[in-house]
């Protein structure tokens, strides 16, 4: 089919309005698309349009609460910064509104002319963890199948690659093994570098509902939120819960507080594990982490004492040189206690994006469809078959990881690239590196929701894309359920969801009769539900999205011919992991020093993370609700030790400079005690904050380490006012 023809047919649009199967003035169920809770949402449509949202009461992840950003997820799509046409950037430097066909040819000839003269692997792309999972799939099938680009990878890599790898290495398979009743049932929480409070709200909520008198043990160097409902906050020095976490596994075993039956029938490595932690004494691991041994004796008796301990951890462990063995160092707590498939336990990495989930399946990045492996002739034959195309188009090896694929810029390799649903210009490490390297490109793509994102701005070519609201699919969330998302609004102008501007530029690059199936994201999920044929996340019992919908969301796995489920399902009650002996390993290898410790020039140690519960990511949709941006300072602002702001005559409220070895910021004083003296804490929704930050990788994951680097902080000199704008 010619693209112009394509173009004009009504689905790509969507120009139906919502489709016409929701009551014109009734409510239709949704899922929110920011973070990985999935709360389910009940959208108020009045003519056929979304017009009002509140939570679900039946729906088992939320049961009827959701955060600020749920409740105003339809505002932000009417902002007028939509990206509304495509844009083109003249030789003068400025957008030119230009048409769909225009867009399309532009990709094309210079993205294929970039692979004529370079080789089709100089082209790559960067997704995302917020598009749905057949939009996920689309994009990797169609780059790597059709379009011969072999390297793409997601701000996934910047959020839970971590968790995949430690996962993958210790359980054989990237599988969180929780559901959120386990929030309830568990009468022993530890967070380890999590903030649920802010990030993860509504999951915090649940912790709310347990009626176990469970403790709560906080690990995180700051007194956030959720630390201030701790039984126990361990303070611990920042990138220290390696050593913590193996100086536990030592008391427990040295106690016999183990599970010998769990070790013996479902773990292997457990005797080299023993010896290994044997080192970690109490006073060793006091003086690496700064608690005091007490504090770590109590955790370890804790956890004996208690019958359901469950760990969870999120960023921290995730975003650090160290992440994937600080993960296991969990992991093996969790499995020499026993603390697995149980009610109420786990070892459970707890992700950040709505579909962060469905990308560790369906991205086509580092796994092939449906969890497979990509060096796996016969996992390439299968999805070959399924997707009826030749197996010979999939290539046998995953791609470059993200920092590798801005290394690949750097040295020239990749020429072009294409941003789908990131702004890698925000939260990218070490900024001003990193859009040094955005500007080496021949020709950049940003495809978005809003034209003017930081990455959008330094694009050659925007492609106007439609949100959350306005497409249909599906997202998995933190405890493996799948949830359908619906379109309730149109997007403006001419913009267009993910999916079909994917399919108009399989037409346009010559691969659109590869893709001649894939014409509805319902279609898609068909065949993504086929790849997940025999594996642990086999999903071949779930018929369509009317069977998700209507029972609350459905989790992974669920098999053809299961018709009997509890909604609410956690793994390995059976004790069988999908290592090739069916038991989970113990991995573990000495921990590494802060990889930028302080020094004379730069003695604050700079804490990152997220900032309010209404603040979402580089802020492109939470800025743009008037309720949201009541709920949070606009600018940027760093939290600091008063001890520290005394010594250096800092007063509160007043404009800073924060600088690193790599760039500075400007930043408002907010002093507390939360941060501990030598720390800074500054959130990562403000565009200065990875200016400071350091790119530093884990060398399993590559996953970027956001969380410590080395920072000074002085009076900004030029400053004369210290009011805050709004
Ligand atoms: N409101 C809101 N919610 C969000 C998001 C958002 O942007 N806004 N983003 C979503 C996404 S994608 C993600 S990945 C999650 C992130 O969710 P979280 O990881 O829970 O949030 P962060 O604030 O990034 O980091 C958590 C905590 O780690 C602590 N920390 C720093 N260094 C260390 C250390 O060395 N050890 C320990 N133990 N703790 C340390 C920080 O003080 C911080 O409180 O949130 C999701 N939810
Ligand atoms: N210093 C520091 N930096 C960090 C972190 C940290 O803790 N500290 N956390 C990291 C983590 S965990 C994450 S996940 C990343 C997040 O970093 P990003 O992915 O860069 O953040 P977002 O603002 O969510 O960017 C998503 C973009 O997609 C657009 N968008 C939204 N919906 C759609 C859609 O349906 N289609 C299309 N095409 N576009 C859409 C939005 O407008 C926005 O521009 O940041 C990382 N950066
Ligand atoms: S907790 Fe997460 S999923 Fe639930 S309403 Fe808030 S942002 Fe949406
Ligand atoms: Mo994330």
């Amino acid at each position: 089919m010619l693209t112009r023809e394509l173009l004009r047919e009504p689905g790509i649009h969507g120009l139906g309005q919502v489709p016409a199967s929701l009551a014109p003035n009734g409510t239709t169920q949704t899922v929110c698309g920011y973070c990985s809770t999935g709360c389910g949402l009940r959208v108020h449509l009045q003519d056929n349009v979304g017009i009002n949202l509140t939570p679900t009461t039946e729906y088992p992840v939320n049961l009827g609460m959701a955060c600020p950003k749920g409740w105003e997820a339809l505002t932000v799509l009417d902002a007028p910064n939509r990206a509304t046409t495509p844009l083109l950037k003249n030789a003068s430097g400025e957008f030119v509104a230009v048409d769909w066909e225009v867009a399309l040819r532009e990709f094309t000839g210079r993205f294929q002319s970039i692979q004529k003269d370079y080789g089709t692997e100089s082209v790559a792309f960067l997704s995302t963890g917020q598009i749905p999972c057949e939009e996920m799939a689309f994009l990797g099938a169609l780059t790597k199948f059709g379009m011969g680009i072999k390297h793409g990878d997601g701000n996934t890599r910047q959020c839970m690659a971590t968790a995949v790898v430690a996962y993958k290495q210790a359980f054989g398979f990237d599988a969180p093994p929780y559901t959120y009743a386990d929030f309830e049932e568990s009468d022993c929480l530890t967070f380890v570098g999590s903030n649920p409070c802010i990030a993860h709200p509504i999951m915090w909520e649940r912790v709310m509902r347990n009626g176990c008198s469970p403790e709560i043990i906080v690990v995180d160097p700051r007194s956030t939120e959720t630390a201030m409902y701790a039984t126990q906050h361990l303070a611990i020095a920042p990138k220290s819960d390696q050593s913590l976490f193996y100086g536990v596994a030592r008391i427990l075993i040295r106690n016999g507080w183990i599970d010998q039956k769990f070790v013996s029938d479902s773990t292997d490595g457990f005797n080299e594990f023993a010896t290994f932690v044997d080192d970690y004494t109490v006073s060793r691991v006091a003086g690496e982490t700064g608690l005091k041994p007490e504090q770590i004796e109590r955790f370890a008796e804790t956890i004996h004492e208690r019958k359901r301990c469950s760990f969870w951890w999120t960023m921290v462990v995730n975003q650090s040189y160290q992440g994937v063995r600080t993960a296991q160092a969990i992991i093996n707590v969790a499995l020499m206690t026993g603390n697995l498939g149980r009610p109420g336990t786990g070892a459970n990495s707890i992700t950040g994006q709505c579909n962060a989930m469905g990308s560790r399946l369906f991205s086509n990045t580092t796994n092939l469809l449906g969890g497979h492996d990509f060096a796996n002739a016969e996992h390439r034959k299968k999805v070959a078959s399924i997707l009826n195309i030749d197996a010979e188009r999939i290539p046998s090896e995953g791609s470059w990881a993200y920092n590798e694929i801005m290394e690949g810029i750097l040295k020239k390799k990749i020429r072009g690239l294409w941003v789908i649903c990131t702004n890698t210009a925000h939260s990218w490490i070490n900024q001003n590196l990193a859009r040094d390297i955005l500007d080496r490109l021949d020709f950049l793509v940003v495809q978005d929701m809003y034209h003017d994102t930081e990455t959008a701005q330094m694009a050659d070519l925007v492609l106007p894309a439609a949100g959350w609201g306005e497409k249909e699919g599906t997202f998995v969330n933190s405890e493996r359920r799948f949830g359908v998302i619906k379109k309730v609004r149109r997007a403006p102008v001419q913009a267009l969801s993910d999916f079909s501007i994917f399919r108009l530029i399989a037409e346009s690059y010559g691969c659109g009769e590869m893709f001649a199936n894939w014409d509805s994201p319902e279609k898609v999920f068909q065949l993504l539900k086929e790849c997940t044929r025999d594996m642990p996340c086999d999903i071949t019992g779930t018929a369509d999205y009317e069977m998700i919908e209507a029972n609350g969301g459905i989790q992974w796995p669920l098999s053809e011919g299961v018709t009997e489920f509890d909604q609410e399902r956690r793994l390995f009650s059976d004790g069988k992991f999908s290592t090739p002996s069916g038991r989970a390993k113990f991995l573990f290898e000495p921990p590494k020093s802060l990889s930028e410790p302080v020094s004379e020039k730069y003695p604050f140690v700079l804490l990152t993370g997220r900032g309010s519960a209404s603040q979402w990511h580089t802020q492109t949709r939470s800025s743009r609700s008037a309720v949201l941006k009541k709920l949070y300072p606009i600018d940027p602002f760093v939290e600091l030790n008063p001890s520290d702001a005394r010594q250096l005559g800092i007063r509160p409220n007043e404009w800073v400079i924060i600088e690193s070895q790599r760039g500075r910021m400007r930043a408002m004083t907010l002093l507390t005690r939360s941060v501990s003296a030598g720390q800074l804490f500054i959130p990562m929704h403000y565009e200065g904050t990875n200016q400071l930050t350091d790119a530093v990788f884990d060398p399993y994951s590559k996953q970027p380490s956001y969380k410590s680097c080395a920072v000074r902080i002085s009076k900004d000199s030029s400053s004369t006012a210290s009011a805050r704008q709004n």
